[in-house]
């Protein structure tokens, strides 16, 4: 149930759904389940509710959500369309803690057309017309679920679908710390709208290539484990990538892998992109991820965030990991 605050919010953005008429739905870059999910979702209830709607991604959907769209179309856009513009139009942001994350001028879109910010970041900077942030959540499809079972409208049960990878994704199947009963009781929904977990768990975790698993395999040879054995790193180059014929969308969940060394709190996973090292950041309590990640520019949860490092990948390396330990020795004293 939403507190009386959430839901006058909930409400205004339904309002302004059932009176816009072209929905442009907008996932974040490097697209995750939950992102996919929540915007998949609402494309869905668009077309069912016979609106124009465009899902729109920064990027390529990883294959791993493709079959979250049962037939919808989605496109890769490097900028808001100009033509998106004037009454009736609306742009839904999910998951998405700020513009640089976004499609490109989504600041710029306001002047044209509404722009609703449905997310769970912490640090989201409240820059729609409509902002409704619940760090609380532990995916923004709990937030997408609760908006739609308000809804007149209901949920079909592909959008319980596409939800339900949203949430499992985003809390560890249920496992994360952030994973409440708020999270069970929209499973709840979703299930009885239809959602079939066995399924949707076969499609998750059966989509993995051959590529990927040798990609993972040079990672997990590279694996450090430091700080009194409380930080653990791993890393791979853009050789890496190349070789083995993959991409950085190859790397979804990785990092989490180094969270099952026996002790370790705080991981990274170091990906040269070749504009910058690319960091995911895992962190088990006390140790928080979100630390570390600021002091390099980035942001995210306290538990799972990144951050990208300006510096050739050996230097990204040993700062990174300087900046670990000290963390570390901060929270837990006489790591050092
Ligand atoms: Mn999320």
């Amino acid at each position: 149930m939403l507190k009386d605050h959430a839901a006058g919010t909930a409400d205004e953005i339904l309002r302004v759904l059932r009176d816009s008429d072209r929905w442009l739905v907008l996932m974040h870059e490097k697209p995750d389940g939950d992102t996919a999910g929540c915007a998949i979702a609402l494309a869905s209830l668009g077309v069912r509710l016979g609106k124009d709607v465009t899902l729109g991604c920064p990027e390529q959907l990883p294959q791993r959500y493709l079959f979250m769209l049962r037939g919808i179309q989605h496109r890769v856009l490097d900028r808001i369309p100009d033509d998106f513009s004037g009454k009736g139009c609306v742009v839904i942001s999910v998951d998405t803690s700020n513009p640089e994350r976004a499609v490109k001028e989504i600041e710029k879109a306001r002047e044209r057309c509404a722009v609703i910010n449905i997310d769970h970041h912490p640090d989201n900077t409240w820059y729609g017309d409509i902002n409704w942030v619940e760090p609380d959540a532990s995916a923004t499809g709990e937030m997408v679920t609760e908006l739609l079972a308000r809804s007149e409208w209901g949920i079909s049960p592909d959008e319980a679908r596409a939800l339900y990878v949203a949430i499992v994704t985003d809390n560890g199947n249920f496992s994360f710390p952030s994973a409440s009963s708020r999270s069970h009781e929209c499973a709840v929904i979703l299930v009885e709208a239809g959602a079939v977990p066995g399924v949707i768990n076969e499609e998750l975790e059966t989509s993995l290539s051959e590529n990927s698993l040798k990609l993972w395999g040079r990672a997990f040879e590279r694996a450090r484990v430091f700080a009194n054995g409380l930080c653990a790193v791993f890393w791979l180059a853009g050789a890496d990538f190349q070789e083995t014929g993959t991409t950085k969308q190859d790397t979804e969940n990785l990092v989490n892998f180094l969270l099952r060394i026996r002790g370790v709190k705080l991981a990274a996973l170091c990906g040269d992109t070749g504009c910058g090292v690319r960091v995911n950041l895992r962190s088990r309590f006390p140790l928080n991820a979100r630390d570390v990640a600021v002091r390099f520019g980035g942001g995210g949860h306290a538990l799972a965030s990144g951050c990208t490092i300006y510096e050739p990948l050996d230097d990204a390396l040993s700062a990174l990991m300087a900046e670990m330990e000290r963390h570390a020795s901060s929270c837990i004293p006489g790591v050092k």
